[in-house]
């Protein structure tokens, strides 16, 4: 699915975030010290091979709520946004530090000249963040930043599952109205 705040296009689909052809970035669900680990970030380590946890390694350990950026080595994408979403239960306030993942993500594109992002689902898997709570923060906190991008033209949400894409939609669907 597809809307336009004007210039600006925010995308859904169903798909692996490490297979994003066409798109300047993409944000990795990090780990705090930068490491391969599984889901988002182990797809996109193993893709864009041992050179991006070289360039990484220097940059660790990061907090929740930060994030920090890197080549795309042999990813399809110029730049990997790398954030560290907070753990679900643990790192409190929850909500302040999954707001936060996503603004500097957005500064971090800003700052580089960045056109395109496409964003995971961050601290929904292992870190347990419930989707729709997650799914809301995401879209209000992009929603937010529209009016003060030069550089960003497009945002794509990437879900893993079915279900998932089918919460983003139902959030875009609401914005359309
Ligand atoms: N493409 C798109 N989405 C995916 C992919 C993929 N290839 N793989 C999983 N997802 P997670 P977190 C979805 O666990 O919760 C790592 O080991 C997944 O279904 O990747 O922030 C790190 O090293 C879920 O909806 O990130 C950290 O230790 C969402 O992406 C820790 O996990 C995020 O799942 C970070 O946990």
């Amino acid at each position: 699915m597809e809307i336009r705040i004007g210039k600006f296009l925010i995308e859904t689909e169903r798909g692996d975030i490490a297979n994003q052809q066409d798109m300047d970035a993409v944000v990795n669900a990090a780990n705090a010290a930068l490491t391969t680990g599984g889901g988002v970030a182990g797809a996109l380590h193993t893709a864009a091979g041992p050179g991006l946890y070289k360039e990484c390694k220097p940059l660790a350990p990061i907090k929740p709520g930060e994030a920090v950026i890197t080549g795309g080595h042999n990813l399809p994408n110029k730049f990997v946004i790398h954030c560290l979403g907070p753990v679900y239960g643990r790192d409190e306030p929850a909500a302040d530090f999954l707001e936060n993942c996503y603004k500097r993500a957005l500064e971090l594109a800003e700052e580089n000249k960045i056109r395109s992002v496409a964003f995971p689902a961050i601290s929904t898997g292992i870190f347990g963040y419930p989707l729709k709570e997650a799914a809301q923060i995401a879209v209000e906190t992009v929603l937010n930043a529209i009016p003060a991008f030069k550089h960003l033209q497009k945002i794509k949400f990437v879900l893993f599952s079915e279900e998932d894409l089918r919460v983003y939609n139902e959030m875009l669907s609401e914005i359309k109205k």
